[in-house]
């Protein structure tokens, strides 16, 4: 009912409505318009009241990444349907495990800031109040477990195709990175609950920082965000760019078992095929060459001696010859 108080602000466009028609058109009470609007206020919308008048917006509320303000003008099948929306969490993939198993298929968890964000092997992701797009997407497709590892390529092939549609150059540094100008502006969280020949859930954990100028001193040289960049643009711009992307590919793969399009951006916007890496395993550190993703999203490398041979995304690390990248 929010969702839908919130709606008829947004569709009035920054004008006054009477708490009476509101009531009207939802078949509620005043008194119960009255309440969503203080839980509104209390979410940060900037709703102004006066006597006789009635409500209004003062401004379109376009950063608070609630789901009225990133689905309002978009359209999909099940990708963010619900969304559930915190001021402050520790994880947002700590709290889609947690509910995950009465959760639909797309929903999506997200939160203003994490104050115990997550990499890969317990690393740290920083996550500043206001700063970025801190979500977890919980999807439960049927597939085998081995064919999970793929939804991070499709994460990151559909967030370099949704900065690509806002006028951004991104790369993807294989598997989890999306790179901006030789920094990681994107990293990817994925998790899995399977059994045997089951996946119960993924859930999807994707931290994009987009308005980030300060980063602390321990990632500064190897983070950026969009806007330190020089791109003015919304949070709720890249997200809604990123569902509609995702949701595309997301479909291509799981009902049709497509997944060129996938491959296609992650081969042609790939920030490490055709360069010298190293690979890290247990503190064992590899010079090899990139070659290719192959058919199944896989790593193509070529070490010192010429041989070939193929890496399985969350196996190694992997860092540019000359720095991060
Ligand atoms: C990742 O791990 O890149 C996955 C990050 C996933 C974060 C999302 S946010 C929503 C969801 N909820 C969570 O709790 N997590 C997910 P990894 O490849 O292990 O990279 C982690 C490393 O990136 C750290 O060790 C730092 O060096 C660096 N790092 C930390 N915070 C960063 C940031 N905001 N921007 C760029 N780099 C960062």
């Amino acid at each position: 009912m929010r969702e839908k108080v919130i709606n008829i602000l947004l569709d009035n466009s920054l004008g006054f409505i009477s708490g009476e028609e509101i009531s009207k058109q939802l078949g509620i009470s005043r008194t119960a318009v009255w309440k969503h609007v203080k839980a509104l206020k209390e979410q940060g919308y900037d709703i102004e009241s006066v006597n006789r008048k009635g409500y209004r917006l003062k401004e379109i509320p376009n950063d608070i990444l609630s789901k009225e303000n990133i689905m309002h003008e978009i359209k999909t099948e099940f990708i963010g349907k619900d969304i559930i929306h915190f001021d402050s969490i520790d994880s947002t993939n700590n709290y889609a495990k947690s509910v995950s198993i009465d959760k639909k298929n797309g929903t999506i968890i997200i939160s203003e800031e994490q104050v115990n964000g997550r990499g890969r092997l317990g690393r740290q992701w920083h996550s500043k109040k206001y700063d970025g797009i801190w979500m977890s997407i919980i999807l439960k497709p049927d597939i085998l477990p081995m064919d999970a590892p793929f939804i991070t390529l499709i994460a990151g092939a559909s967030i370099v195709k949704a900065l690509n549609n806002l006028g951004i150059d991104a790369s993807i540094k294989w598997p989890n990175d999306v790179i901006i100008n030789g920094k990681k502006v994107c990293g990817i969280l994925t998790e899995l609950s399977a059994e045997i020949e089951r996946v119960n859930y993924i859930v999807l954990g994707i931290g994009i920082n987009v308005k980030t100028l300060d980063f602390s001193e321990d990632i500064v040289n190897i983070a950026t965000s969009i806007q330190k960049e020089g791109y003015n643009i919304s949070r709720v711009e890249v997200i809604r760019s990123f569902i509609l992307e995702f949701e595309k590919n997301y479909i291509d793969y799981i009902y049709h078992n497509d997944k060129s399009k996938t491959l296609d951006i992650c081969r042609k916007h790939s920030a490490i095929i055709g360069h010298n890496i190293y690979t890290i395993k247990n503190d064992k550190k590899e010079k090899v060459k990139c070659i290719d993703i192959n058919q199944d999203g896989n790593l193509v490398i070529e070490d010192e001696k010429g041989n070939r041979k193929e890496i399985i995304s969350g196996e190694v690390s992997i860092r540019g010859e000359h720095g991060y990248v």
